[in-house]
């Protein structure tokens, strides 16, 4: 292994020599000289061009880049707890984690796609999957918080997902590995006879986003990749690769290449629509979950559902078929016109590059090579528009810059490629460092992509950083893509493992990005609207503290008679109005994590005090030039002691107006010393 790459890193640099050589280094010189650090270039204060919104893979969960800068903003949490501001330790985010299996706290996010209108991003939502615990998070691109995630039922490996149609109409996914449906205890060797796949299409509410799981089609038990939905002429068909057309269950690698060509299912989703408006469906028990932000208390509530709807293509003609596409496809890519479905075999020497007027021709025609389980499967030489000729090695992923040009990663050979779609002539190469996955061009999926960069997100970077031990970030790699050649300007590191990102003008989500909550609109049953509604009250042995802050206290800030074994909610309320005021929350003795509270929001703690004494709590945000002071103390007394409850700010001021106004003034003038 460590051979190997010694020896792939000497060819590496064999060929930038030999490219030195040929051109003077003037090639060299642009990847590494000045002009290439000034297009990178974001000037302090200055704002990038795009918005890079990158998975997380085994992260679970999202980030946010600035692009050309490669700066990263912000993570965005989504399948995975986050103790930095407490999502899903917050008694609101608690129910986001709520699946059929219970709380489940992590997931590995892999495709992002955010929500289209006409083919086009509008910059409302994004999507992201759940791998391992089959979900479809959704979050909200005014807050850049996740506010609803769908479970879908009685598929493993939710990978192929979620793939948005031109209007947003639907998510469509499709499961990674087939299982038994419904689940049940068989051996795993009767592989061929139990196991199924299933593609789900989900439906997103066009005002509020809200998914609901509209159908499922049950398919035959192969291994659903990946999948992009048609547009313009193509809209109305969804495209998805599979791979284990052998169905073989044990030793993958091999048992599942034996064929020459697997097969790509092509579904009619427009006439899917039509069987389920005719009651040509099944209704299955199952569960599932659907946790959603409540927008007016933000607190997020779950609902299970018990049933789903199955649409069978034997009873259903007209709406699947396949095409076979060389050897073990990864990545479907629809170019911007909808005509060109390009469909990579990792292990095929070939591209091929399927036409959607001769698909449709073939079906008219009746072209077929067979079927497969009742489903009719297209002749692959109607089907295919033309061939790219050994463009490289280990295909995965192609994005297109809208002037008639496809870029497509090579994970083996470790280089984009850019090529012509419709002469299918290979027009550029470079390196990328190395073996990349998906790349992104802001908008290269849709019917107008802004060709202006490319970033490669590599899943090795070995020797491009400073070591930081055994594990190292993976690197994305910015390219300008507007020349005739491909230029690499911009390394930057990533967090967990992007798989895919999506870019989008930064004019699209900025004018709409939300400054802090209006606190007249908190509807939330445990927000304290005002300091002078600050208290404690007990009910049984559960104490619900009802606190607020602004800069620079905690309301109440001394609090006596908690009791061993209390259950303590401390609901804050942030008070503020004002755009990048959050404040904190901890608590010594706490076991889950703190709050950070947004302006005009309200989040809750649960404390479970062990043992006896005085803890102190405190702001977490260095919100002001006194946020040192801002903090507090908890007594407790033992169980069954008679300590009364008792909280103060400063008991004065709650009796004298005058005292509170001039604290007040006093306080702001502290606060904003520094600011
Ligand atoms: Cu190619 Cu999960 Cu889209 Cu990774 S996937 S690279
Ligand atoms: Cu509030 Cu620090």
């Amino acid at each position: 292994m460590k051979t190997h790459y010694l020896n792939y890193v000497a060819g590496l640099s064999l060929i930038f020599l030999m490219a030195s050589c040929g051109n003077q280094g003037s090639e060299t010189s642009q990847v590494l000289g000045g002009s290439a650090a000034e297009q990178a270039y974001v000037a302090p204060g200055e704002y990038d061009e795009f918005y890079a919104f990158m998975s997380g893979g085994y992260s679970g969960q999202i980030t946010a880049y600035g692009l050309p800068s490669g700066r990263l903003l912000k993570e965005i949490p989504v399948f995975s707890k986050y103790p930095e501001n407490g999502y899903g330790y917050s008694e609101e985010t608690k129910a986001m984690f709520n699946t059929s299996y219970g709380e489940v706290p992590w997931d590995d996010s892999h495709h992002i796609e955010l929500s289209q209108t006409d083919g086009e991003f509008d910059g409302r939502w994004l999507f992201v999957n759940g791998n391992n615990t089959p979900r479809i998070a959704r979050v909200d691109l005014k807050t850049f918080e996740t506010v609803e995630i769908l479970e879908i039922p009685d598929v493993a490996g939710l990978h192929c997902a979620p793939f948005i149609t031109e209007n947003s109409e639907y998510l469509v996914s499709g499961t990674r590995f087939s299982v038994p449906i419904p689940q049940k205890d068989v051996p795993i060797d009767t592989y061929k006879k139990n196991f199924k796949g299933l593609i789900n299409y989900v439906s997103v509410d066009p005002e509020h986003g809200h998914m609901e799981l509209a159908f499922q089609i049950e398919m035959p038990g192969f291994n659903y990749d990946l999948a992009r939905n048609g547009k313009g002429k193509s809209h109305g068909w969804s495209f998805l690769t599979t791979y284990n057309s052998e169905q073989e269950h044990s030793l993958l690698e091999v048992n599942a290449s034996q064929k020459d060509k697997d097969l790509m299912a092509v579904i009619n989703w427009k006439k899917a629509e039509q069987y389920m408006k005719e009651g040509k469906f099944t209704e299955r028990e199952t569960s599932y979950f659907h946790n959603l932000m409540n927008e007016e208390t933000s607190i997020a509530e779950s609902e299970e559902k018990t049933l789903t709807k199955i649409l069978d293509p034997k009873e259903c003609p007209d709406m699947v078929y396949f095409i076979p596409v060389p050897k073990s496809p990864h990545g479907c890519d629809v170019d911007p016109t909808g005509e060109y479905i390009v469909g990579n075999g990792k292990l095929s020497a070939d591209m091929s590059v399927y036409s959607f007027d001769k698909i449709m021709k073939a079906i008219e025609e009746k072209n077929f090579d067979g079927e497969f389980d009742g489903i009719p499967i297209i002749s692959y030489e109607a089907a295919l528009d033309g061939i790219v000729k050994k463009p490289g090695l280990g295909p995965l992923h192609t994005e297109f810059d809208g002037r008639g040009n496809a870029y497509t990663t090579f994970f083996i050979s470790s280089e984009v490629v850019k090529w012509d779609v419709a002469s299918k002539e290979i027009l550029d190469r470079q390196s990328t460092f190395y073996s990349p996955g998906h790349l992104v061009i802001p908008g290269g999926e849709t019917k107008k992509p802004d060709g202006k960069y490319l970033v490669a997100m590599n899943k090795i970077t070995k020797d491009r950083y400073l070591p930081t031990g055994p594990e190292l970030a993976h690197s994305a790699q910015l390219f300008d893509i507007s020349g005739d050649k491909m230029k690499l300007i911009l390394d930057f590191p990533t967090k967990g493992e992007p798989h895919y990102a999506q870019a989008i003008a930064a004019d699209k989500i900025q004018p709409n990005s939300v400054k802090f909550y209006d606190i007249e609109n908190n509807k939330h049953p445990y927000a304290t609207l005002g300091e002078s509604k600050t208290r404690v009250e007990r009910d049984g042995d559960e104490v619900h503290v009802y606190m607020t802050a602004i800069r620079s206290h905690l309301a109440p800030d001394n609090i006596e008679g908690f009791k061993v074994g209390d259950k303590v909610y401390f609901h804050l309320t942030n008070l503020e109005q004002d755009w990048d005021v959050p404040h904190g929350f901890a608590i010594q003795g706490a076991t889950n994590a703190e709050l950070l509270v947004m302006p005009g929001q309200t989040r809750t703690l649960l404390w479970e005090p062990k043992r006896p004494g005085v803890f102190a709590f405190y702001c977490t945000d260095f919100c002001s030039a006194l946020h040192q002071e801002m903090s507090g103390y908890a007594r407790v007394s033992p169980k069954g002691s008679n300590v009364p409850l008792k909280w103060g700010l400063n008991e004065k001021l709650r009796e004298n107006e005058q005292a509170a106004h001039d604290f007040y003034e006093k306080a702001k003038q502290n606060a904003n010393i520094g600011k």
